[in-house]
């Protein structure tokens, strides 16, 4: 059986959310980390991760989860049940396409996280692209967090909008261990990556702080999803 190789930036949500999916199925992979200006090699949409699984090519976490839910059912990812199969799309798309740019939005707009975050994310640069890219890495992250609006909104309007999605997994979770009834899918590993990288902040880690119940829930997905 070919290893599957994963193309990732280590710091990157979406890779993260890969990785745990990997390692929740106990499917092999090697990792190869991508320059910040590399992807391109890689994905048409110059984004990562992407995956080789031998002559296969794989772009975008959602279709490489997809991929990996076939070729690897069990153990699933997806309920059975069709209204929470329903919500397990939706809460996935939900944390790609709108969280992310909440995490993006509080590392990047908040000036006193960006160089912090910039150095995470230049951290396997040789040492030349490091020093060359600094200076542009936390503008260019900015204007990523605006394109979508979630950045172009007043600080004190971004800490509110994280708290009430914050509060709002809160809510799903309820008394249940997983965002859904039937146990851990796709849903808590997508949601969980994005909070998680929001935690880095220390404005991020004082919302979640107030959410016990998503707190304990952070620590089961993790327990349960890495290496
Ligand atoms: N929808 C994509 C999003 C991937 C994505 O946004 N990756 C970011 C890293 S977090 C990226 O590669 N950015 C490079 C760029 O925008 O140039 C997925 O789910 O994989």
């Amino acid at each position: 059986m070919s290893m599957i190789t994963l193309y990732q930036f280590e710091v990157s949500p979406f890779c993260d959310k890969v990785r745990r999916v990997c390692h929740y199925k106990g499917v092999p992979y090697t990792v190869q980390e991508v320059s910040l200006l590399g992807a391109g090699k890689y994905s048409s949409a110059r984004k990562l991760p992407v995956i080789d699984d031998g002559d296969t090519r794989v772009e975008d976490s959602t279709q490489i989860v997809q991929y990996l839910e076939q070729k690897y059912p069990q153990p699933g990812l997806f309920p059975q049940d069709a209204a929470e199969r329903a919500l397990c799309n939706v809460l996935e798309d939900w944390a790609d396409e709108s969280l992310y740019y909440y995490d993006i939005a509080l590392h990047f707009s908040f000036a006193e996280n960006a160089k912090r975050r910039a150095e995470h994310l230049l951290q396997h640069e040789k040492p030349l692209m490091r020093t060359l890219l600094r200076p542009f890495v936390p503008s260019l992250l900015r204007k990523l967090g605006e394109s979508q609006g979630a950045g172009r909104r007043p600080r004190e309007v971004i800490l509110d909008d994280i708290d009430r999605q914050i509060s709002s997994i809160d809510a799903l979770l309820g008394t249940q261990d997983f965002l859904l009834p039937s146990g851990l899918s796709i849903a808590d590993i997508s949601v969980f990556v994005e909070v998680d990288a929001m935690r880095v902040a220390e404005l991020g880690a004082g919302i979640i702080a107030r959410y016990p119940r998503v707190a304990s829930w952070m620590a089961r997905v993790d327990d349960t999803t890495s290496a």
